[in-house]
């Protein structure tokens, strides 16, 4: 007789913004169930953590028949999918030897862990190659990131931290939210964001969505959607600005007290003579004032809904300006993050309880935990930004400064290795397909790539050799919040090791075995041990109410938790005395001009003040004669960008297609549903169609992450955005712009 067990564990989030508790029913080493958060507490201060779809539905992924169960060879071509089984032995052999060959042929420069996101439980995912990498001199280095290059980058050149948020108990207290380019109710950003933002909405707070899509977010959250023209959001923050300067409703006092570069008054003393964001909002240098008409042209939002919107925004007693991150993850997706720090300044939101300074807007006072297995100083101190990867294989020596490559004048050879561990961002999340794969192929200039990974992904389908991970249900490992939330979740091993697959940590001490570091490595624990002792190391050295691993388990604890009853204020401590407690910019300010920026001289793509910026693909440029259409490829409820796209359940309820508005779809004599061509210069996908008035005419929509399967010819069926995307970077962040494209749709068996 079997007996069920039922246990509290951590959903395998994957970089997902959340992180839920699941309650799972185990029965004879099978998942029949499962259920969520069942803890009786729903306070704001310390509410339950309630997975979604993705993580209800996750033993479709978790016993799904394609998983992959033994290390395999390639024996065709790169690319041709054809492969062997091998033993463990052979393949741990193959990574020791080509980690040796490489880095004595070609410096350990060359050898490169690439930015993956599908293990985030502390033990697993890519920095347990990266904590080998750096036992045996280390690996080529990346900064930033696909989710948050410009962001950051940008917020810091505001603020100079990125600390800018506070705790999210306090939107209660505002009484104005804006959210802007920003759908939690699909990507969560951090678990409970939707809920604290309907408890604010029950205090009497009104809620907007600004988006080129009436979101799941705007239905359910918000009062009113404001749909805008991608792109173009310096457009409309702007117009508020003018707004609210030229009718006084912006904060004089805070603006002289806090800020920097507002108006000549307050320009460092280099730059006395150069435009102001007052001198750029009212025209004064480019005799265009920005009103509410210039940017009704250009975001297709009515000028009278600019104007009040801006009122609105400027005479709430406190309000919130939340910037999502796909309006960064384009073009000049510098100046939106900036442009969204001034409105706040300038409406004297930052540092007080109910406002919210915008930008990256991590929480206040630190946290979640964000550590994983110890990773040491990689020796190598080059570094490159993670989105041109694909250009340090292509023309690595040729890379300067100006590609955004540091910590060395010049690369002495490009990337000779890749081991992509959890990750599907060589191929599948990477811009460009087509090209990227061009680049891939060529064994000349990669020459050895290895792929760790639970599925034949589309990645995994170029690789050299495929190593197979178990879930993180077969292994232990250890969450906390996704950028917000008080939480430390257990992930315990609840299900056998299957197969021959093993953990990312038990492979890596392999190959560490091999190399002669494996003692080093381990340091004789297991997973479990690891989790242990980093729970004893939290427990020490910052919160004593930590519950033991004994405790854990025999209580079946799943999560611990910090309640919060008083949350903390960013920059509050600026704002009471910004002598004594300076901001960590030049100035000691929040800094609207920035002379970093400046010294760029490179005004047209990075202004010192935020500016609106034409994108390089726009609907108002030569190129959208061809291609009209604007594409944003936002993240889908049903997955986390490429993982869990293969889950019958959720593909069956949201079947991957393209969203198009029914004036764009008349014109192009389109049924729903019908199958259609969605082309550009860099390729083809084809999906059925969804018409809906959902999104803004001109703009369509593939959700990122669905798997690229090319047909016969070439064209993408599978539905990759990324078939379409570009690898050009953003100027200063070296970010990643894959919403910024322009693409025309064609019913299937026309078009070009
Ligand atoms: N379900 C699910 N959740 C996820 C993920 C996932 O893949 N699936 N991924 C996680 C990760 S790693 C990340 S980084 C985050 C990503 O979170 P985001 O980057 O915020 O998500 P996106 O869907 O790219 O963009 C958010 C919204 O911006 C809108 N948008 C696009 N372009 C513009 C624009 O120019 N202006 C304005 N105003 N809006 C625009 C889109 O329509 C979309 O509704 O999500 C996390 N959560
Ligand atoms: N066009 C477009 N492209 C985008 C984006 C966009 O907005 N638009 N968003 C970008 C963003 S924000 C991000 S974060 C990236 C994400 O890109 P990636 O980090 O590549 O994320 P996934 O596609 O989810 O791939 C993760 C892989 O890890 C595997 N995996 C899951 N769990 C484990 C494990 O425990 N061990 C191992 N070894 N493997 C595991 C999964 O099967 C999956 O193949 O995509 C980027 N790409
Ligand atoms: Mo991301």
């Amino acid at each position: 007789m079997h007996k069920e067990k039922i246990i509290r564990v951590g959903c395998p989030s994957h970089n997902c913004g959340g992180r839920c508790l699941l309650r799972v029913h185990v029965n004879d080493g099978v998942i029949s169930r499962i259920e969520t958060d069942d803890r009786p507490n729903d306070s704001v201060a310390d509410p339950q953590l309630r997975a979604c779809i993705r993580g209800r539905s996750y033993r479709h992924r978790q016993h799904h028949k394609d998983r992959l169960k033994y290390p395999m060879r390639r024996t065709g071509e790169r690319g041709s999918g054809q492969f062997e089984r091998i033993s463990w032995d052979e393949a741990t052999d193959m990574v020791a030897a080509n980690i040796n060959r490489i880095k004595e042929q070609y410096g350990n420069t060359s050898l490169y862990v690439p930015y993956g996101t599908g293990g985030y439980n502390q033990m697993g995912g890519k920095w347990s190659a990266d904590r080998l990498m750096n036992m045996i001199g280390g690996a080529l280095g990346y900064y930033n990131s696909y989710s948050w290059a410009c962001i950051t980058r940008a917020t810091m050149t505001v603020y100079g931290t990125d600390e800018t948020g506070n705790q999210r108990q306090d939107w209660l207290n505002s009484k104005y939210i804006i959210m802007w380019g920003w759908n939690p109710s699909e990507m969560r950003d951090g678990t409970n964001s939707e809920y604290f933002l309907k408890e604010a909405r029950k205090r009497g707070a009104r809620i907007i969505c600004i988006d080129p899509r009436m979101t799941m977010s705007a239905v359910a959250l918000a009062d009113e959607w404001i749909a805008i023209r991608p792109g173009t959001d310096v457009a409309l923050m702007s117009a508020m600005a003018y707004v609210m300067i030229t009718e006084g409703l912006v904060d004089t006092n805070f603006i002289g007290k806090y800020c920097m570069g507002y108006e000549k008054s307050q320009m460092p003393e280099a730059y006395k003579n150069e435009e102001t964001y007052k001198d750029y909002i009212l025209g004064i240098k480019d005799n265009q004032p920005k009103t509410p008409e210039w940017a009704e042209q250009i975001t297709s939002i009515p000028g009278h809904d600019i104007i009040r919107i801006a009122r609105e925004y400027a005479t709430a007693e406190s309000a919130v300006l939340y910037q999502g991150y796909g309006m960064q993850r384009r073009a000049y997706g510098e100046q939106v993050v900036r442009a969204g720090c001034v409105l706040a300044a300038i409406t004297g939101n930052v540092g007080k309880s109910g406002g919210w300074a915008s930008g990256i807007a991590l929480q206040a006072g630190g946290g979640p935990f964000w550590n994983v297995l110890p990773l040491l100083d990689n020796p190598v101190k080059a570094q490159i930004p993670t989105f041109l990867w694909s250009e340090a294989v292509l023309r690595g020596p040729e890379l300067t400064e100006k590609d955004g490559l540091v910590g060395i004048d010049k690369l002495p050879h490009g990337i000779k290795m890749i081991w992509a561990v959890a990750s599907n961002a060589i191929v599948n999340q990477h811009a460009n397909i087509n090209r990227t794969i061009e680049i891939i192929k060529d064994t000349s200039k990669l020459e050895f790539f290895v792929v760790q990974d639970n599925f034949m992904t589309v990645t995994a389908q170029f690789a050299d050799l495929i190593l197979p991970a178990c879930t993180q249900f077969e292994t232990w490992g250890m969450e906390d919040g996704w950028k917000y939330g008080e939480e430390l979740i257990l992930q315990p091993q609840i299900l056998d090791t299957p197969w021959e697959t093993m953990s990312d940590y038990a492979i890596c001490a392999k190959v560490a075995e091999k190399l002669g570091v494996g003692e080093e490595y381990t340091k004789g624990r297991d997973e479990k041990q690891w989790i242990t002792a980093l729970l004893d190391d939290y427990r020490e050295n910052r919160f004593p109410d930590l519950p033991s691993m004994q405790e854990f388990e025999e209580k079946n604890l799943g999560v611990y938790s910090r309640p919060v009853e008083k949350p903390k204020v960013a920059f509050q401590d600026f704002r009471e005395d910004p002598v004594a407690n300076p901001l960590p910019t030049s100035s000691g300010k929040i800094e609207i001009f920035c002379e970093e920026m400046f010294s760029k001289n490179l005004p047209d793509e990075v202004p010192a003040i935020p500016k609106y910026i034409q994108e390089w693909e726009s609907p108002f440029g030569k190129e959208s004669e061809k291609h009209p259409l604007q594409v944003i490829g936002t993240h889908f409820m049903p997955r986390m960008h490429s993982t869990l796209a293969n889950v019958d359940w959720t593909r069956e309820a949201f079947p991957q297609r393209v969203f198009i508005n029914p004036l764009d779809a008349r014109e192009r004599g389109l049924k729903d549903g019908q199958k259609v061509k969605i082309y550009n210069d860099r390729g083809t996908v084809i999906l059925p169609c969804r018409i809906t008035r959902r999104i803004l005419p001109g703009v369509i929509n593939i959700p990122q992450g669905a798997w690229w399967k090319p047909d016969k010819d070439g064209n993408d069926i599978g539905g990759s955005v990324n078939t379409l995307t570009t690898e050009r970077w953003t100027p200063f962040a070296f970010g990643n712009a894959q919403h910024t494209i322009m693409a025309e749709v064609a019913p299937l068996g026309t078009g070009s």
